[in-house]
């Protein structure tokens, strides 16, 4: 038996339903070793630049996504100065944010002098335009054509995105008016395929969009979302959702073509009780929950490497499967040992 083998196999005798983990165990085995190694080959920092003039809201957007807070309405604007790095860590891939001050000294540098510093080694780059700016739209896509030419020659692989940001201050008959103003003066002839979101801060717009640029910048398509696919198809999960425990949406599989889907808003809600409910907790160990509507019972669980499983199940699955709930539930927390032991 090699390391790998033995390291699966470790995190699966600890659990306590252990039939039905070794039968999952033995499914996956090849494919979690093949997983697990090409985890280890692919390991180093995943770089994302945001950028766009200045107080179009990459630091705000930024804080927002990594730390979970929707700001205040009337928050004070504090300019970055030169530029800001972030890390964090994401189902085991370190992520490093360049937030680059969007002041015209700052984007000049950025885009000239500096250029091979800042536009080496990227995996994404987030192009930001503030709606509400359209008289700045030629200075927009002054710096958003140098930078995709940049991107091009200093990080050919990488992907790149556009936000069209602050849509909460748009009046609604106005925002089919506004974005195709922006998109005729900015994409016209634009040489890569940006990807377009429409964000703000103050609804799950950027959330969504973020998770995009996440799941972009780390493997989790490869590593972790097949386990989730086998996972709820051997436990006739309807829903398995993975979050950050910021709330940022990584990953989303639905097994069932009837399932009313539940909404970034109400999954927002639901963390925020969880999070309340394990702050009045006597047991500070304990990171999960389970609750239950008429129809369904829902498990969440936070994971020590900071993720968020979410997953969904139909209460007629307990009586075809003659199983417990207290049964599934502790097969979820195992399972959840199992996705740590691929990070
Ligand atoms: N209405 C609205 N305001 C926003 C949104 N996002 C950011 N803001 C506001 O925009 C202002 C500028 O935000 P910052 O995030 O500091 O802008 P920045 O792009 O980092 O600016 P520089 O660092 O100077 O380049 C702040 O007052 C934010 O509160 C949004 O989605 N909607
Ligand atoms: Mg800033």
């Amino acid at each position: 038996m090699n390391f790998i083998d033995q390291f699966t196999f470790i995190a699966f005798e600890k659990t306590p339903n252990n039939w039905i983990l070794h039968k999952i165990l033995l499914m996956n085995i090849n494919d979690a070793r093949f997983q697990y190694l090409s985890y280890l080959a692919k390991k180093e920092v995943s770089k994302i630049l945001i950028l766009g003039l200045q107080a179009s809201g990459k630091t705000t957007i930024i804080k927002t996504v990594t730390e979970g807070q929707t700001p205040e309405k009337e928050e004070e604007y504090l300019p970055t100065i030169d530029y800001e790095r972030k890390r964090i860590v994401i189902a085991g891939q370190e992520i490093v944010i360049f937030d680059l001050g969007g002041q015209t000294t700052f984007l000049d540098r950025y885009t000239d002098g500096l250029s091979d510093f800042i536009f080496s080694g990227v995996s994404v780059l987030i192009f930001v335009v503030d709606s509400m700016q359209i008289k700045e739209l030629s200075r927009v896509k002054h710096y958003l054509d140098i930078s995709l030419a940049k991107l091009a020659q200093y990080s050919p692989t990488a992907s790149a995105y556009l936000f069209q940001h602050k849509t909460d201050l748009i009046p609604e008959k106005l925002k089919v008016e506004v974005r195709s103003t922006i998109t005729d003066h900015l994409l016209g002839d634009t040489p890569l395929l940006l990807k377009y979101y429409e964000t703000s801060v103050f609804n799950t717009s950027i959330f969504i969009a973020m998770g995009e640029v996440f799941v972009e910048a780390t493997n989790i398509t490869e590593t972790i979302k097949p386990l989730l696919e086998t996972f709820i198809l051997h436990n006739t999960a309807e829903m398995a959702q993975l979050f950050t425990k910021a709330g940022v949406p990584l990953i989303q599989i639905e097994n069932t073509l009837n399932f009313d889907h539940i909404s970034l808003a109400e999954v927002r809600k639901v963390f925020n009780a969880v999070v309340q409910n394990l702050a009045n907790s006597t047991d500070q160990t304990s990171s999960s929950v389970l609750f239950e509507s008429n129809n369904r019972v829902f498990i969440v669980k936070f994971t020590e490497s900071g993720l968020v499983l979410f997953l969904g199940f139909h209460k007629d699955r307990f009586l075809e499967k003659h199983e417990s709930v207290p049964s599934l539930y502790s097969k979820v927390l195992a399972f959840s040992l199992q996705l740590e032991s691929m990070i």
